[in-house]
């Protein structure tokens, strides 16, 4: 096992992989920009470094600064949390170069899975269930609009090097193709540098499933179940939950097995997220995420495992400390992602935390590291804490939800709490009767005219 973790990250993520360290006996190394050097995640850390300025670009994504960090302190392995250099395959490559271990999947499964029609190809082989459409790219708008014709309107065109809502473009008609195609792909090329493109069958009222998996890299995986994650607003979550649902219990089995035995099929090690678009109770693999996610908590509490102590404990080269049989499902939790914006245009609202009180009591976990008197900096996302609830069914999450919410005080800066005050008291949140297009309908509906 490691004696030393160097986090390669900053807020409410820094401090969770913090906690597993500590809770593991493993000293833990926070990295800062100068904009950071009074964040509670190099408070609570064992060691601190300052690896650079404000700008990202130039700290929590510099490879020399955070190299250089590893050296200077010793740190063995990088715990990248989710976004900055999570996904980064070269990064991968250079920590590995430099004698040290990348608390995440290998370089080649990041590539892969990076680039969207690779991933389609890899999942589709391994037997995992697509939306239809193009055969890998498409070259030109001749060959589009054949396919548009082959598979029917209206079609959806996707950057290979996109994901997570960059760079698509839907068709709703053969008149629309020649220009959602050109678009698609000079999208691609601006913010990726590469044009290539796929298309897809557009599903119009699909909910957002997602199957967590692990594997252990040695051929050996396991899934835990899903989380619905429809409740998005322009590609960002705002409220996520576990178990899906809509989802039953045979469902869950059937695409869950066939998740993990993919992900056992190439070796695949620590965590990674299948995701699903999910209509007419089918699933449709879109994407695949190789890194732990935000919402991973939700997970966690109705597996009651800790996924950020796992992912430690293979990147050593340990086995899973679970098997498929030993996990099962306890209850429902759901995530309310609080931003630091202002209702009703999500405007970001950085600026001094003049007081801060956390929720507490029984199935309540607020994963944050905001404290009275912290100043959110202007520069980085607007993610100030998450509030997980755990309950025996989904009727008990949704009281403690809106009981904890009650108890959480964040002055001095606006956040996204009311706007969980008001969702909860939606009859179609209540029932669970949403899917990725509900939130953005109903805060037209509700704050559009303001
Ligand atoms: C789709 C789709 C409908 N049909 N693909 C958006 C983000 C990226 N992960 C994939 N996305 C979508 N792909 C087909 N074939 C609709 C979306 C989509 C979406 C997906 C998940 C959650 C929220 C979304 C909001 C708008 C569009």
């Amino acid at each position: 096992m490691f004696d030393k973790i160097l986090i390669a990250n900053r807020g409410e993520i820094a401090l969770r992989v913090v906690r597993a360290c500590r809770e593991m006996g493993i000293a833990s190394v926070a990295v800062h920009s100068t904009a950071d050097a009074d964040a509670m995640h190099v408070r609570m850390a064992d060691e601190t470094i300052c690896i650079g300025p404000a700008s990202s670009t130039d700290s929590y994504l510099s490879f020399p600064a955070i190299i250089s960090a590893c050296e200077v302190t010793g740190a063995q392995a990088i715990h990248p949390g989710y976004g900055f250099l999570s996904e980064n395959a070269r990064f991968v490559q250079i920590v590995e170069d430099h004698g040290l271990t990348f608390i995440g999947p290998r370089a080649e499964h990041i590539r892969i899975m990076g680039d969207k029609i690779t991933a389609k190809d890899t999942m589709k082989e391994l037997g995992v269930p697509c939306v239809p459409g193009s055969e890998g790219g498409v070259p030109d708008l001749e060959t589009a609009r054949k396919i548009g014709e082959e598979i029917g309107y209206p079609v959806i065109i996707k950057a290979t090097a996109g994901g997570g809502g960059r760079g698509m473009k839907v068709a709703n008609s053969a008149a629309e193709m020649e220009r959602a195609f050109q678009t698609a792909r000079s999208e691609g090329k601006a913010a990726f540098g590469n044009d290539e493109v796929y298309i897809e069958k557009y599903l119009t009222t699909p909910r957002h499933i997602e199957i967590q998996v692990f594997g252990d890299g040695k051929g050996q995986a396991v899934h835990l179940g899903e989380r619905d994650c429809s409740l998005q607003r322009r590609h960002q979550k705002v409220l996520e939950e576990a178990p899906g649902p809509i989802i039953s219990e045979e469902e869950r089995a059937r695409i869950g097995k066939v998740c993990a035995d993919a992900v056992a099929k190439i070796n695949y090690a620590g965590a990674g997220t299948i995701e699903f678009l999910y209509e007419n109770g089918e699933f449709y693999f879109i994407e695949m995420n190789t890194r732990l996610q935000v919402e991973h908590p939700v997970t966690e509490a109705i597996f009651g495992v800790d996924l950020v102590r796992e992912q430690i404990r293979v990147a050593a080269g340990m086995p899973l400390s679970f098997g498929q049989d030993d996990l099962t499902i306890n209850g429902h939790a759901i995530e309310a992602r609080i931003n630091a914006e202002k209702l009703p245009n999500f405007a970001p609202s950085p600026g001094k935390i003049t007081q801060y009180h956390a929720p507490g009591g029984l199935g309540v976990r607020m994963d944050s590291a905001l404290y009275q008197g912290y100043k959110i900096p202007p520069y980085y996302d607007s993610l100030i804490g998450k509030l997980i609830v755990h309950g025996r069914d989904r009727a008990e999450a949704l009281a403690r939800l809106d009981r904890a919410l009650g108890e959480l005080i964040v002055d001095g800066v606006d956040s996204t709490i009311p706007l969980f005050r008001m969702l909860l008291e939606n009859e179609d949140v209540r029932s669970g009767d949403y899917n990725i297009h509900w939130l953005e309908h109903w805060l037209e509906a509700t704050f559009g005219d303001k």
